[in-house]
């Protein structure tokens, strides 16, 4: 019988194996991790997604009430190349959705924000124009006060653009073998081994994090990889952990992408930071081993100071746990031996090029409309009477406020998200340098129809993890970004920017902006 403990025990199990040599995987009695299904529409399409409600069992657990593109739990992993790709979403549940393709370059009406409501029965039906380098995206729900409750329930996929020129780069191209995609999530179960979602105060102040990992929409599962080179495209679907990842052997990870596409060469990392709506592509070498493991710190959000200050919440995996194991199979094969010395990414270029500065602030704990009063760290104690008085506890037990739009707790520039409020006005093809000022905690900050260059983080250069093109960058401190805004977004469809830990998208820490 699953339940919470067996799954904390089986993690810690796994954290505490030896990598000692032993014989292929599948005589261990191991489970295999299962790729996402592809949904290839390379030869144009269509691509077909049809959100529905379904029972997902996990790990052994009762049935949990779920929902999926396509399934009953998460989506597929959608290919496209250049080009039009006819685009259907149809909505078979009972409640609106929204399908934003995150870090996909299209206007502002096809971007899927939050002014793009699917309700239900209806379809939405689009072309998308794809016309960008290759990369790793993702699509999920967005509709603003129920983005964090879908996601975690599965609304979410995976969405690639490729240009089949990756055998040219010198890259693994075999999915599920030397090529790998894995969303990783963390995630809570009750006592019968249901999928919870009950976020209470912390919940909502860390954002929500659970005590077991999910990959692919599986626990406890380990990958099989040939004895090689293994390209693994990383996705953090989670809605609020931050995840310090590196391997428990210590192999490095060799950096080929970021959000929005290659980087000029591979970059070696010992440790790398994955933070909600980010994605990187890896390349890692199993040769020499029959076993590894894709592990995590703890988030860096709930560290000792934060929990003191907010209180505890649910995550109970601490410090170093396992994300992923990996089982060498020596029958597999794996089509490189050695990583590229180069990559044709183009690095970004958009230093000196700004003609608009913005300042933008991710607040926290904010007083009333309008009224941040220096946030919750000045005002007089974040525990006391002026952050909990004002009804911050009611979304703790109603699933259909939380959380609750209306408290403002969470804003951009002293302001909570307002969809009927334009926040800014780009002129279209314009080059802006924005500056992004974190409030008490590290927020990951997505803009809509853009990639952007990090120009610097903390008043220092970028890790090098930020170097490349991005879409979502960690903002611990203050980051400093460049993009040049060229693709249109009307005020009916504008776009979002937000921070991506959902509790705080949900809660207002997001604005919106047209370009034209
Ligand atoms: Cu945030």
């Amino acid at each position: 019988m699953h339940n919470r403990r067996t799954a904390i025990q089986m993690l810690t199990t796994a954290a505490a194996l030896p990598l000692m040599p032993c014989g292929p995987w599948a005589q261990q009695g191991q489970q295999a991790l299962q790729m996402l299904p592809m949904l290839d529409a390379t030869g144009g399409g269509p691509v077909e997604l049809a959100a529905s409600a379904g029972r997902t069992r996990f790990a052994g657990g009762e049935a949990s009430r779920t929902i999926g593109y396509n399934g009953s739990h998460l989506g597929p992993l959608v290919r496209v190349g250049r080009g039009e790709v006819p685009t259907i979403v149809e909505n078979r549940l009972d409640e609106p959705i929204t399908t934003h393709w995150h870090g996909l370059m299209v206007r502002g009406e096809l971007d899927g924000g939050p002014h793009s409501l699917i309700q239900p029965g209806e379809r939405w039906d689009i072309v998308l124009p794809i016309n960008q380098p290759p990369a790793t995206l993702w699509y999920h729900s967005h509709v603003h006060g129920r983005t964090a409750p879908q996601v975690y329930s599965g609304l979410a996929g995976v969405l690639q653009v490729v240009d089949g020129e990756d055998e040219a780069r010198g890259l693994p191209t075999s999915y599920g073998t030397d090529d790998l995609t894995l969303v990783i999530q963390d995630r809570r179960f009750d006592e019968a081994g249901r999928l919870a979602y009950d976020p209470v105060m912390p919940d909502i102040m860390h954002g929500f994090s659970g005590d077991t990992i999910l990959v692919n929409g599986q626990i406890g599962r380990t990958a099989a990889v040939p004895s090689g080179i293994v390209r693994l495209r990383l996705l953090n679907a989670s809605n609020g952990r931050i995840y310090p990842l590196s391997l428990a052997s210590g192999r490095e990870m060799h950096l080929i992408a970021t959000d929005a596409g290659y980087l000029d060469a591979p970059v070696a990392l010992d440790t790398l930071t994955l933070a909600p709506g980010e994605r990187v592509e890896i390349l890692v070498d199993f040769s020499g081993t029959e076993r590894d493991a894709l592990v995590s710190d703890d988030n860096p959000n709930e560290g000792q100071m934060m929990r003191g200050m907010m209180g505890r919440s649910g995550n109970a995996l601490g410090n170093r746990f396992d994300v992923l194991p990996f089982a060498v199979d020596a029958r597999l094969d794996a089509r490189i031996d050695r990583i590229p010395d180069a990559l044709d990414g183009p690095m970004p270029d958009l230093a000196g090029r700004a003609r608009t500065t913005r300042e933008i602030s991710l607040d926290m704990g904010m007083m009333g409309p309008g009224g941040m009063g220096g946030g919750m760290m000045g005002g007089g104690g974040m525990m006391g009477d002026g952050m909990m008085g004002r009804g911050m506890m009611r979304g703790g037990r109603d699933r259909d406020s939380i959380p609750d739009p209306d408290s403002d707790l969470f804003g951009v520039n002293g302001q909570p998200f307002d969809m009927q409020r334009l926040d800014f006005q780009v002129p279209q093809g314009d080059v802006e340098r924005w500056i992004v000022t974190a409030s008490m905690l590290a927020h990951p900050f997505h803009v809509h129809g853009v990639a952007f260059q990090v120009l610097s983080e903390a008043g220092g250069p970028p890790r090098p993890q930020n170097r490349g093109w991005k879409d979502t960058v960690l903002v611990s401190d203050q980051v400093e970004l460049v993009a040049r805004f060229d693709q249109p977004a009307s005020q009916e469809t504008p776009f979002m920017f937000h921070c991506h830990i959902l509790e705080h998208e949900d809660g207002g820490m997001m604005g919106q902006f047209t370009v034209g």
